[in-house]
């Protein structure tokens, strides 16, 4: 079985967006720890398909970070479920997962389930659109997100997502430095060894999404993040 716990690095692929077989295989052969399929605007049953099946040709984790009820499947690793903490419709923080619990929840098996507390601060970004999220967040807003996530909701996961945009370190630090349990993964604007290496400084766990539809070969860089930490 797969420990989240131990990964430092994740590609996430856009079921919506095109990849050629060389790139996804460079992705998948790299040091990378593991692939989430994720995305916010036009995820299908289709398109989530077709691309769990090429990646599935490799032998790394592969996670659904579930974005609506009728792109889920079997055959992941694991199923990432976000609720949106700063989100001020309450269907992304529980309102989707009640009536998937309703539809499924007697086939679910929670061993693969992983509970991530999302905090959207990119208010550009699609999904800080999508999910009507509150964006204009202090440092102190931040240390008690990430103190309800670790000490109240317990959740395994807090993901910090600047999605598009590369974040502010300082609001990354502060979450860090909350956590005693809980795993911080970092994901926005990461497209260089550089900036996956200042933000590996403090998230548990990277995650490197758009820059590998404009810059493969810097994608695959970021992965370089790993052999510095041994
Ligand atoms: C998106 O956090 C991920 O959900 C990665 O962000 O696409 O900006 O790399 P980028």
């Amino acid at each position: 079985m797969y420990d989240i716990k131990q990964w430092e690095h994740i590609f996430k692929l856009d079921p919506a967006k095109t990849i050629s077989d060389e790139d996804l295989e460079s992705l998948c052969m790299s040091n990378t720890d593991a692939i989430i399929i994720g995305g916010t605007d036009n995820v299908t049953e289709d398109n989530v398909i077709q691309l769990m099946s090429r990646v599935r040709r490799y032998p790394l984790p592969l996670a659904l970070e579930v974005s609506n009820v009728e792109s889920v499947m079997p055959g992941f690793d694991f199923y990432f479920i976000p609720t949106v903490l700063n989100s001020n419709d309450v269907k992304f923080h529980n309102g989707i997962l009640l009536e998937a619990l309703k539809s499924f929840g007697h086939v679910i098996d929670f061993d693969e389930v992983v509970f991530e507390g999302y905090v959207v601060l990119n208010p550009k970004s699609k999904v800080a659109e999508l999910t009507d999220a509150s964006t204009d967040l202090s440092i102190e807003d931040i240390e008690a997100y990430a103190q309800m996530i670790n000490d109240m909701y317990k959740l395994p996961v807090m993901y910090i997502e600047y999605s598009g945009t590369y974040g502010n370190k300082d609001y990354v630090k502060a979450a860090a430095d909350m956590l005693t349990e809980t795993q911080l993964f970092y994901g926005g604007g990461i497209d260089s060894l550089e900036a996956a290496r200042e933000m590996a400084a403090y998230a548990d766990t990277i995650i490197v999404g758009d820059v590998i539809y404009t810059d493969i070969k810097q994608a695959l860089k970021t992965v370089k993040i790993k052999e510095s930490h041994k």
